[in-house]
């Protein structure tokens, strides 16, 4: 195991460690409060234990650390807020220490408030907020002048803003605009974006960062079962009899629910997981099986057809709640166990026990992530699993169910339910569906397009033909993040107008004509919506920075200028408007969460208590039944050959997040993982004359990076792992814009086609990437 995946809280001491915390906590704020001492050294005290924190990971042990760091100061100078964490979709609450508009630290809150993580958070929760208060941050609105920027007020920028997007308008029309949303953002701030996009602009082209991640589980999900968001809720994810987990890397990307998880398996649960990548949780598992990027929808049928040819499928559930069987048992022959082995590399013997471990279960959770969707089959992988679930019984009861784990801490909300997204208005109301466009043009007192708008990678596909002038971007850092980093920067460049709407001066706000200034989360007051639908209040801990805006307010005052009579005076109203017109969200408000309600949706009106889980009844399909979709056979899009033999997978770090916006602010975490690599087996870096900690470089059919060896038995011998967090090496170089899944257009992610080379003499030593001989971009030494 190397050091960044030791992932998590400690499982086996959680119990003691979270009863003997809990006591601690209470004890400490009650004492603390009485107590006196100097101003200043609480917060080098707290500084030093958050630095030996992040450089291990959150231990109960290290908890403690911190806990004592704080307590033996005085604490009313501390001003404590509590909110929601503003990094991954698990939905961890907890109290925010600041004091004089800086970020102490998290430290858990009242449990009653953290219904998902109780007192658990992981090191970016808890530490991770030196971003906040970055010399960095924006602080001004910026336009750009002969190439370079200057600061200006808010007047002229969004003068500036509201002209050039205008003005495409005027030229051409509202479709020639591309929008994409944030979901860092709160609900709220995108509810107001999806308006702005269809109200305002007048086009269905709006986006968000769901598209590059887990927008197959939404389209598989919603075809299948009915809603795009997990079936399961937390307590049937710590509870469930076996888990089959697959392409989540869960102690790094989601690491709270790793903790519970594992000690549910400790506890006496099954746990399968099949991924290419040896990844830290699958050490925790009764049966690990290695398998071939890209082709899941192999094993996944494999595993259905062993449980229908031995009898093993749940008859009666079949019957009563399913629609399809007898199509997808005849679809589901060709996969035998041979071909299965033959295309993804499962043998028969891992196939039939995990098939037997599921069917025995009493429950069973089934549980995924990137793996399966950033793929060309992306939609038709999660369809698979939602198959076998169906097959099996397992969803609607305790401790079963669906569980994709979502990406960005607002993605299920923001991403998703508040509708920035080209073919739904908030609450998965279809764009196309006459009766419903109607009442939102009537809220909105505007015409709306009938037609679906483009995702967003479309709408990069579609610049790419002139087809699409200008862009509005909300808090996504897309040059680096879009697969085809060449295509997208190019894309950025050539547009007649992008404005930019960020924290930071991104790698994509460089491009911009406008930049404007928005708060964080620790800045904001409104909701994100967790991977489990809990709607969770944000609060604002610290005032915003300089001049800096919530993100709502600022497409507030661009509406108004574009003559739009928005009036909304807190995210608590735009809150209630999004209950007017979403039927889950109609029982949603801030007064219910603030006055202490858990609310998971569908939570249909005031009194209505919220959804724990899904389907216990009905599907939310037409005739309540759910659909079995035959799936397969397929294979990636990018096939490995003798010029490229090696499948690249992509991917994340625990310490690190996304393109580093945030987490390259905290030198605690970059001394830690501070620099790129690519993970490859011994056997492979031996064949390659490769040592660990050299510099390679990884080739791809787009172009080069320069990384550092990292030589570990994690990968297969075929498959090498970079991870996505490094501007100057970045990975996207080397995946291709156009491989996208056939229904979502989610990039294919995880897999591309690379070679390895051994570094020359002449190689600086330092992280690269090139495109064919030009080196477009270099680190520092
Ligand atoms: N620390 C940290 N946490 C994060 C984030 C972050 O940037 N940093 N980002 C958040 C976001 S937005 C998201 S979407 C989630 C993502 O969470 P994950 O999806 O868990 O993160 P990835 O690192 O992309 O890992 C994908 C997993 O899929 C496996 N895999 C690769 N190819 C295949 C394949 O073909 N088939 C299968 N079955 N598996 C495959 C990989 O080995 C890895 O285990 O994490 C969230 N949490
Ligand atoms: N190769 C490869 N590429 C990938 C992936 C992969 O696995 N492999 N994963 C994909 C996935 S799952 C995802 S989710 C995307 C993530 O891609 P992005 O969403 O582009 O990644 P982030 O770096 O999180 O960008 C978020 C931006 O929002 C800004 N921000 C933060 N808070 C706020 C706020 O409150 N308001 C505003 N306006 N801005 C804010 C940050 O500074 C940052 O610029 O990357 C995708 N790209
Ligand atoms: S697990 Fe996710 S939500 Fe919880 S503290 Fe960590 S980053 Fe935040
Ligand atoms: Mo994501």
């Amino acid at each position: 195991m190397t050091e960044h995946e030791s992932g998590g809280n400690d499982g086996e001491n959680e119990k003691k460690g979270v009863a003997g915390f809990m006591q601690r906590a209470r004890d400490q704020a009650r004492e603390t409060s009485e107590k006196d001492v100097t101003k200043t050294a609480p917060f080098k005290a707290f500084e030093h234990a958050t630095e030996s924190v992040a450089l291990n990971t959150m231990t109960e042990g290290r908890l403690f650390d911190v806990a004592d760091a704080l307590s033996d100061y005085r604490l009313q100078d501390v001003d404590v807020t509590d909110t929601t964490c503003g990094y991954c979709a698990v939905g961890c609450r907890f109290d925010l220490h600041t004091k004089d508009g800086e970020v102490l630290g998290a430290r858990p809150t009242d449990p009653e408030k953290a219904p998902i993580n109780g007192i658990s958070t992981c090191v970016k929760g808890k530490f991770s907020y030196n971003y906040v208060n970055s010399d960095d941050r924006l602080t001004e609105p910026l336009v750009k002048e002969n190439g370079e920027f200057r600061e200006a007020s808010w007047d002229e920028a969004l003068s500036r803003v509201v002209d050039g997007l205008g003005g495409i308008i005027e030229e051409d029309s509202p479709d020639a605009l591309g929008l994409i949303s944030s979901s860092k953002a709160t609900n709220e701030d995108n509810y107001a974006m999806q308006r702005f996009a269809r109200e305002v602009i007048g086009t269905n082209n709006v986006d968000n960062c769901n598209r590059l991640c887990h927008a197959p589980t939404v389209a598989a999900l919603k075809q299948t079962v009915g809603y795009g968001a997990a079936s399961v809720g937390v307590e049937d994810l710590e509870n469930t009899d076996c888990y089959l987990l697959s392409g989540s890397n869960t102690t790094e990307a989601h690491p709270v629910l790793a903790t519970r998880i594992k000690q549910n398996v400790a506890d006496g649960a099954d746990m399968v997981v099949f991924d290419p990548r040896k990844v830290q949780i699958a050490e925790y598992a009764d049966q690990y099986t290695r398998t071939e990027p890209g082709y899941d929808t192999a094993w996944i049928n494999g595993l259905t057809r062993y449980i229908i040819a031995n009898d093993l499928h749940d008859e009666a559930f079949i019957d009563e709640r399913t629609d399809g069987f007898d199509e997808l048992k005849e679809h589901l022959d060709q996969f035998t166990p041979e071909y299965v082995e033959r295309v993804s590399g499962v043998p028969p013997e891992e196939l039939a026990s995990a098939a037997e471990t599921i069917a025995a279960a009493d429950s069973c959770c089934f549980c995924w992530t990137l793996g399966l969707t950033e793929h060309t089959n992306g939609t038709e992988n999660v369809i698979s699993m939602s198959n076998l679930a169906l097959v099996t019984g397992n969803i609607g009861k305790p401790g079963a169910g669906l569980s994709p784990f979502r990406g960005q801490n607002n993605v299920q909300g923001g991403g998703g339910d508040m509708g920035p997204l080209p073919n739904n208005f908030p609450g998965y109301q279809p764009v196309t569906d006459d009766e419903i466009r109607e009442k939102f043009e009537a809220a909105y007192d505007t015409e709306i397009p009938s037609e679906e708008g483009w995702r967003t990678t479309e709408q990069f596909l579609a610049a790419d033909r002139g087809d699409l002038r200008g862009m509005y971007i909300m808090g996504e850092n897309a040059s680096l993040s879009e697969p085809g980093v060449d295509h997208a920067q190019e894309v950025l460049d050539d547009l007649d107008f992008l404005v930019v709407q960020d924290i930071f001066l991104t790698e994509t706000a460089e491009h911009a004509d406008v930049v404007l200034p928005a708060t964080t989360a620790v800045e904001s007051n409104g909701t994100f919506t967790s991977s489990s639908r809990h709607v969770q209040l944000v609060k604002r801990a610290i005032e915003p920075k300089g001049n800096t805006r919530g993100d709502w307010a600022i497409l507030q005052a661009l509406a108004r200028r574009f003559g739009h009579d928005w009036d909304f005076a807190s995210p608590s109203e735009i809150m209630d408007e999004i209950a007017e017109l979403t039927p889950i969200y109609g029982g949603i408000s801030h007064e219910r969460l603030e006055n202490g309600a858990e609310l998971q949706w569908p939570c249909w009106n005031d009194d209505h208590p919220g959804t724990t889980r899904l389907y216990e009844e009905e599907f939310n399909t037409a005739d309540g039944k759910a659909s079995l979709i035959p799936t397969g056979p397929n294979e990636p899009a990018d096939i490995s050959d003798d010029e490229f033999p090696l499948t690249m997978t992509t991917g994340r770090v625990l310490y690190q997040y996304h393109t580093g916006t945030m987490t390259h602010r905290e030198e605690g975490i970059m001394s830690y993982v501070g620099e790129d690599f690519v993970e490859i087996n011994p056997e492979t870096a031996a064949n390659a004359g490769i040592e660990n900690g050299d510099y390679v470089r990884v080739e791809s059919r787009h172009g080069t990076i320069r990384v550092t060896a990292q030589v570990t038995e994690r990968p297969g011998t075929d498959t090498v792992f970079v991870p996505m967090h490094f501007a100057e090496s970045a990975v996207n170089t080397l995946t291709d814009e156009e491989n996208l899944d056939t229904a979502a257009r989610t990039p294919e992610y995880k897999v591309t086609s690379v070679r390895l080379r051994p570094g020359e003499e002449s190689d600086p030593a330092r992280t690269t990437r090139e495109s064919g001989d030009r080196t477009l971009a270099e680190s520092d030494d």
